[in-house]
């Protein structure tokens, strides 16, 4: 077992390889700071990328998506997709930059599996890290995935942008809503539809499920599909009652993706993306540094005096980019 105090990646990497639960949690909190860390920590996990299947389950504050989560959990330890495996959780709310209330709520409701070591969940947010939840949970899921864990399930807070972002670092988008759900996010429902691959209706104990299906069914067919039409599962999670459906729609998204080889296209795709978001944060950054400089001082003076216009203004400072900024 690795020196339990070591801070070193790559000796946390190989004792959290090893199981050491305690040297993964390290690691998440590296990457969850940003910086250096999080740097050393990606680039050990791009080279061992590993096998994770990863499912994202997200959709509205208190649609019952830790619930449902718990017993996913369960199902992957009991079931897997080829077998129980060992399966991690990440918890994740993208309001808060810090790990708030909502978050200790996920670990009490998923306290069922404290006592069992196939099972690793974690809070997460974004802290430091350059890039945002963008960027930070994609690098989270890789090291889940490179440190051999088999099933990775990511719970996302929160409505808009934001799960946008976190549904593109899974390979299976379960979007959870609730009966009655039509009329709460109305203006959503586009970005819902583009990102979902399975809808969850739960609380179906309480009124309204019906018409519920009818409008997603409804929305689906007006909808320009790919080959996959996104299936509409019905659940109770307070009970269980349709969980076990909801992982075999799981299962047959996944098998979809295999056997018709987008998979690796999806994964491909997701790459890019992250790339563009590290890009755009990075250049985002020399802006900032660029507006920290005298020249823009300056250049803001002249505009200000009426000497420049804005367009050239810009020119003016862009063409100082690459260099280092002068008196910064
Ligand atoms: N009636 C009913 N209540 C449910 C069901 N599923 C979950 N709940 C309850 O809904 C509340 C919220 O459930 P959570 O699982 O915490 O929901 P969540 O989406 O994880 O919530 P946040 O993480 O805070 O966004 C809890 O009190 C659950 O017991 C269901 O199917 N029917
Ligand atoms: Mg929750």
């Amino acid at each position: 077992m690795a020196n339990p105090i070591s801070s070193d990646p790559s000796t946390l990497i190989e004792a959290a390889r090893d199981g050491d639960r305690v040297a993964l949690a390290r690691l998440l909190s590296l990457v969850e700071r940003g910086g250096d860390g999080s740097r050393a920590v990606a680039a050990l996990a791009y080279k061992t990328p590993g096998q994770a299947y990863t499912v994202g389950i997200t959709g509205a504050p208190g649609a019952g998506k830790s619930t449902l989560t718990d017993h996913l959990i369960t199902l992957g330890r009991e079931r897997g997709f080829d077998g129980g495996d060992q399966v991690a959780v990440l918890a994740i709310d993208p309001s808060s930059p810090f790990s708030g209330g909502a978050i200790l709520g996920d670990r009490v409701r998923m306290q069922s599996h404290s006592l069992d070591d196939g099972v690793f969940i974690r809070s997460m947010a974004t802290r430091g890290h350059l890039g945002g939840l963008a960027v930070a949970v994609p690098d989270a899921v890789r090291l889940l995935s490179a440190v051999g864990i088999p099933i990775v399930l990511v719970e996302t807070v929160g409505v808009g942008q934001q799960e946008v972002a976190v549904a593109s670092a899974t390979d299976t988008t379960v979007v959870v809503v609730n009966p009655g759900w039509g009329d709460a996010i109305q203006a959503n429902k586009a970005g819902l539809l583009e990102i979902a691959d399975l809808f969850v209706i739960n609380k179906a104990d309480r009124p309204g499920a019906r018409e519920t299906r009818r409008d997603l069914e409804l929305m689906l067919d007006l909808t320009e599909l790919g080959p996959w039409r996104p299936q509409i599962v019905e659940t109770v999670a307070s009970t269980g009652d349709g969980v076990e459906a909801l992982w075999v729609a799981i299962g047959e998204h996944r098998r979809h993706l295999i056997g018709g080889g987008t998979l690796d296209d999806l994964r491909r795709r997701r790459l890019t993306r992250e790339f563009h978001q590290i890009l755009l944060a990075r250049v985002e950054q020399q802006i900032d540094q660029l507006m920290a400089s005298d020249r823009f001082a300056a250049i803001t003076a002249a505009m200000e005096g009426g000497d420049l216009d804005p367009y050239e203004a810009a020119d003016r400072l862009l063409s100082a980019w690459g260099r280092p900024p002068t008196g910064a």
